[in-house]
C-alpha cells in the first residue's frame, strides 16, 4: 500500500514537471519563453509557500532561473554598431539573471526576483527585454530591493510613463501597460515582481516596436529621450 502510493506521488510529480515542459529541480539556465505551458504548471499549485530573500541566490525555493545575454538582446539596444561590436570580440555579457516561482494556476501569483547588472550599450543603460503581458487586463507590483532605475511603461498607443525604483519604493504597473526596468545606477539593480500567473508575456509587440522612450546616460546622469527606432503600429 505505501509502496502504491509512494509510485503514484512520483508519477504524479513527473506528470507536473512533463506539463511544465523542463525539469523543475534541475533548471538551471532557461530562457523564459521557451517554457511551453507555463500556466499549466502544476507543481506549487495551491501549497502555502514562504521563501527567504538571499543575495546570494536571489530568492530560495526559487524554480526558474533566467539569464539573459547581449546575444539574447541583439535587436534591443539602439546603438546596433557597439552591440555587434562586442560580440564580434566574442564577447557576451550577462545583463540580467531573474529567478522565478512559477505558480501557474489562475488565481495565483508568480514572484520573479531580477538582477539587472550595472553596465551600458554605447550611451544605453542595461535593461529588460520589456512585455506586454498576453492577457492584457493584468496588472504587477515591482518592489525595489536593491540600487537604482527606471521603470519604462508604454499603453498600446506608444504613451509612456517612466517611474523611480530603488529600495523600498513600490511600482504599479495598470493592466495594458508594456514594462521595461533600466539600471542606471554603478552598482546591481535587484527589484521584486509579483503578477498574476495567468497573465502570460507577450515580447513580440515590443521586440517589433520597441520603446518610444531610451534611457541614456548624458554628462553622467541617466537622461530619457526619443527612441530614433521606435515603430508606431
Ligand atoms: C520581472 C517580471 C518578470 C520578467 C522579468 C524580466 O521579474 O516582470 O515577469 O520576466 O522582470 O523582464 P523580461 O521578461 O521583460 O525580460
Ligand atoms: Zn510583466
Amino acid at each position: 500500500m505505501i509502496l502504491l502510493l509512494f509510485t503514484v506521488v512520483i508519477v504524479s510529480l513527473n506528470i507536473g514537471e512533463y506539463l511544465i515542459g523542463v525539469n523543475l529541480k534541475n533548471v538551471d539556465t532557461i530562457n523564459l519563453s521557451s517554457i511551453p505551458g507555463r500556466q499549466r504548471c502544476l507543481m506549487l499549485a495551491g501549497e502555502p509557500y514562504s521563501l527567504i530573500l538571499s543575495e546570494a541566490d536571489g530568492i530560495s525555493s526559487y524554480k526558474v532561473k533566467v539569464e539573459r545575454r547581449l546575444s539574447n538582446l541583439r535587436e534591443y539596444f539602439s546603438n546596433k554598431r557597439s552591440v555587434e561590436e562586442i560580440l564580434s570580440k566574442g564577447e557576451d555579457p550577462l545583463i540580467y539573471t531573474v529567478y522565478e516561482i512559477p505558480r501557474g494556476a489562475e488565481g495565483e501569483l508568480d514572484v520573479g526576483y531580477t538582477i539587472i547588472y550595472p553596465g551600458k550599450i554605447g550611451k544605453e543603460y542595461y535593461f529588460t527585454k520589456g512585455h506586454f503581458h498576453a492577457k492584457d487586463f493584468t496588472s504587477e507590483v515591482y518592489i525595489g530591493m536593491r540600487g537604482e532605475g527606471k521603470i519604462l511603461m508604454q499603453d498600446r498607443r506608444g504613451e509612456t510613463k517612466v517611474l523611480e525604483i530603488k529600495p523600498n519604493v513600490l511600482v504599479y504597473i495598470p493592466p495594458g501597460f508594456a514594462h521595461r526596468s533600466i539600471n542606471t545606477g554603478n552598482s546591481e539593480l535587484v527589484f521584486l515582481a509579483i503578477y498574476p500567473s495567468d497573465a502570460g508575456h507577450d515580447y513580440d509587440t515590443i521586440r517589433k516596436t520597441g520603446f518610444a522612450k531610451i534611457v541614456i546616460e548624458k554628462d553622467g546622469k541617466p537622461i530619457l529621450v526619443d527612441n530614433p527606432n521606435y515603430v508606431r503600429l
